[in-house]
C-alpha cells in the first residue's frame, strides 16, 4: 500500500526552500557547485540549479555521480571506475544532492569519489528526503522533509523527467 507524502507543490516549495539555504550558508553562490547522485539527485540538482539561476542570475556547474559500484558494501575490484563527476571540484563548494538519505552509505562512498576527484572547501549535502536509520556518523545540511520510517518501508520519490510527475510516496 502506497501512501503519498508530499504532493507537487509541497516538493516544489521544499526545493525552493533548500535553494534559499544554500544561497544563505554560502554567503552567495561563488565557487558554488551541485553534484547530483544518480538516479533523481541530478534531477533535484538541476531543479536546484534553475532556481538559483533565476535567484543569482547565474548558470551553476552540475555534475553528476553514480554511486552504484562504489559503495562499501559492494565488492568490487575497481570501485572508482564509475565516478564521473563532470565537473572541477578544487576550490570549490560542493552541495551534493540525494532524492533519499537512509544508512549513508551512499554518501560516504560520494565523499570518497569526491575527495579523489579534487579538493573542495567544503562539501554540504541536500536530500529530499530523510528516512533515518543512519549507520555512519552522516547528516544532510540541508533536508526537505524528515520523514521517520521503519526499516521495511520504502520511500518512493517520483520526478516529472523519470516519472512524469512529481511527488513522495510511502510504501508500507
Ligand atoms: P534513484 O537511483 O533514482 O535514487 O536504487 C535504485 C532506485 O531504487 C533508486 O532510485 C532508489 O530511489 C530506489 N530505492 C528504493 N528503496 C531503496 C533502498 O532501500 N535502497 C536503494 N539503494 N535504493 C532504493
Ligand atoms: P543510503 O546509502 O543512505 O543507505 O541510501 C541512500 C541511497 O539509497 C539513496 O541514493 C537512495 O536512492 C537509496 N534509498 C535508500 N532507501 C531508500 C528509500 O526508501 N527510497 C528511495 N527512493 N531510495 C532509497
Ligand atoms: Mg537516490
Amino acid at each position: 500500500m502506497s501512501k503519498q507524502i508530499i504532493d507537487a507543490m509541497a516538493m516544489q516549495r521544499a526545493l525552493t526552500r533548500i535553494t534559499y539555504e544554500i544561497i544563505e550558508k554560502n554567503r552567495g553562490i561563488n565557487e558554488l557547485v551541485l553534484i547530483g547522485i544518480k538516479t533523481r539527485g541530478v534531477y533535484l540538482a538541476q531543479r536546484i540549479a534553475a532556481r538559483l539561476h533565476q535567484l543569482e542570475n547565474t548558470e551553476i556547474p552540475v555534475g553528476e555521480l553514480d554511486i552504484s559500484h562504489y559503495r562499501d558494501d559492494m565488492q568490487l575490484e575497481k570501485p572508482a571506475a564509475k565516478i564521473d563527476i563532470k565537473v572541477d571540484v578544487t576550490n570549490k563548494r560542493v552541495v551534493l544532492v540525494d532524492d533519499v538519505l537512509y544508512t549513508g552509505r551512499t554518501i560516504r562512498a560520494a565523499l570518497d569519489a569526491i575527495m579523489d576527484n579534487g579538493r573542495p572547501v567544503n562539501i554540504n549535502l541536500a536530500v529530499l528526503v530523510d528516512r533515518g536509520h543512519r549507520e555512519l556518523p552522516i547528516r544532510a545540511d540541508f533536508v526537505g522533509k524528515n520523514i521517520p520510517t521503519a526499516q521495511n518501508e520504502r520511500i518512493k520519490v517520483n520526478v516529472e523527467e523519470i516519472d512524469g510527475f512529481d511527488d513522495v510516496e510511502i510504501d508500507k
